[in-house]
């Protein structure tokens, strides 16, 4: 018997094209799938995602490739195996402070590796409701930190005449278990839109900012009374710090309102599970906070320190951070105490499908995406247009129950509409209302903020047509 061909995994990654032709691996085994591709039944630019690489880690995502008649059908494809050096895990450097963060995803679409931000694709961002956790958004400051459980302590930080606390994760363990359906989006979601305008500061982010998880852990509330606090008159605030640190050890750092804290309707968990799983490490292992309705830097991960304070923490990302201006506001004129922090989102929707760019057939078109507001308002409209904003379609909304006040969760919004032949492109926009009857601007240039946060304008998106 003959053996088969072998490749290495650079062979692999560089047919990932039409013109190279479209190659995977399963397992050790190669497999030409390039005539496939267009009849894949869960559609060509999910399966493209997989070009060049292991098919594994979607195929874990989505289990229906798990059938007999899937692997049938993949072995018709199959042109040799890897060679077997190149089955083996990758190693990583071990003087580089970023050498031990976990391993990722390769559906992300990465814009930072070190420290690593990244994004799903946008036709797997609405692919569900619950955003599975190997593809959730990531947004770290710096290197992901390794806790041991088993040490791990918790420092709350008690009133004067108080007492603080040490807690074990077994001590948060002991408190009521809270779950909630929580979206979360970093204040720098759709920042790429407004670099088109002016040049900003920060991550290019695309619509992919942005995901929804099922958490569960101790009421923030619960955990501050034990320690002995009450809800005070004076301002007050509750800072967060986490136990990620850069080499001078600084660590991230953030504030909440102590009332937001201190409420029990506003949900605030020290959460130390994600859909139904200890936390991964890069969602906050062992224990993150999370903030319903507020902007992501708040949602402090790796916790390490819980202080109620007079002012709002001295934090760089509380304070030189993560706060909006008028587009006329430059890197010279800035006053960065001059305004608010940001804590509640404004009401944002964008499509994820079709893509920008993309081609696509006349007679039917399904335009699919989301729409969240912060503060617990509720999405109550996704306005649809496919000629510009000339008219418009209300899509169909979908969602788990939410009670009034705390829509702490997305909407996932689809509309069907028919493309007369003849059409030669769509101009495609979406806007989304929520129940205080906020609405999205209408262009990014007058919400332009030299950081780059808050891009909420209606979401556009070009496409072709062909007969
Ligand atoms: C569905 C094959 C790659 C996502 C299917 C089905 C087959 C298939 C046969 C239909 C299963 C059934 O209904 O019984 C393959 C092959 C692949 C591949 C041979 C690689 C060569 C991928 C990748 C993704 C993906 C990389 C995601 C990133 C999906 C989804 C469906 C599906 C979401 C369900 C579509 C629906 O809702 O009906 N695939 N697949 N597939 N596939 Fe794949
Ligand atoms: N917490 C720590 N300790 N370090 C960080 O870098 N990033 C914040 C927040 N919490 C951050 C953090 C920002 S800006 C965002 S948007 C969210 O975490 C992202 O959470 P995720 O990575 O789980 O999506
Ligand atoms: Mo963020």
């Amino acid at each position: 018997q003959e053996s088969p061909p072998l490749y290495t995994k650079e062979e692999v990654y560089s047919h990932r094209s039409p013109e190279t032709g479209i190659w995977v691996t399963l397992g050790s085994e190669v497999f030409d799938v390039t005539e496939f591709v267009e009849l894949h039944p869960g559609g060509p630019s999910k399966l493209m995602l997989a070009a060049g690489g292991p098919l594994e880690p979607f195929w874990a995502l989505y289990a229906i490739h798990n059938q007999p008649h899937v692997y049938e059908l993949l072995a018709q494809y199959k042109i040799g195996e890897l060679k077997p050096e190149d089955s083996a895990p990758p190693t990583l450097e071990t003087s580089d402070p970023y050498a031990h963060d976990p391993m990722r995803h390769p559906a992300l679409k990465v814009n930072s590796q070190r420290p690593f931000n990244a994004e799903p694709p946008p036709e797997l961002l609405t692919e569900n409701y619950i955003t599975p956790n190997p593809i959730f958004f990531t947004r770290n400051h710096l290197p992901v930190p390794n806790l041991d459980p088993d040490t791990y302590r918790l420092h709350i930080v008690g009133p004067p005449g108080g007492q603080s606390l040490s807690l074990s994760l077994c001590d948060l363990y002991m408190f009521p278990k809270h779950e909630v359906t929580v979206t979360l989006q970093c204040a720098g979601n759709r920042r790429s839109e407004m670099t088109q305008v002016k040049e900003v500061r920060g991550l290019e982010w695309r619509t992919g900012a942005i995901s929804t998880a099922r958490w569960a852990g101790a009421r923030l509330c619960d955990v501050l009374a034990q320690a002995g606090h009450q809800l005070s008159e004076k301002e007050a605030h509750v800072c967060f710090e986490g136990l990620d640190s850069d080499p001078t050890g600084t660590a991230y750092g953030a504030s909440i309102p102590l009332a937001r804290a201190m409420d029990p309707e506003a949900e605030v968990l020290l959460a130390y599970e994600m859909n139904g799983q200890p936390l991964p490490r890069d969602h906050g292992f062992p224990v993150r906070v999370v903030v319903p309705g507020v902007v992501g830097a708040r949602h402090v991960k790796w916790l390490g320190r819980v202080s109620v304070e007079p002012e709002e923490s001295y934090s760089h990302w509380q304070r030189r951070d993560y706060k909006g201006f008028s587009p006329s506001v430059d890197w010279d004129t800035v006053d960065f105490d001059s305004a608010p922090s940001i804590q509640e989102l404004p009401i944002q929707s964008a499509i994820t499908e079709p893509r920008d760019g993309e081609t696509i057939e006349s007679g039917e078109v399904i335009v699919k995406g989301y729409a969240w507001s912060g503060g617990g308002r509720a999405v109550i409209r996704v306005d649809v247009s496919l000629d510009g904003g000339l008219t418009w379609h209300a899509a169909d909304l979908d969602a788990e129950k939410q009670p009034p006040r705390k829509a702490w969760a997305w909407r996932l919004w689809q509309l069907q509409a028919s493309v007369p032949a003849g059409q030669k492109e769509l101009n495609i926009v979406c806007k989304a209302v929520d129940d205080s009857y906020n609405v999205q601007p209408d262009t990014v240039a007058p919400i332009w903020n030299l950081r780059g946060v808050l891009s909420n304008a209606w979401h556009r998106v070009h496409v072709h047509v062909t007969s």
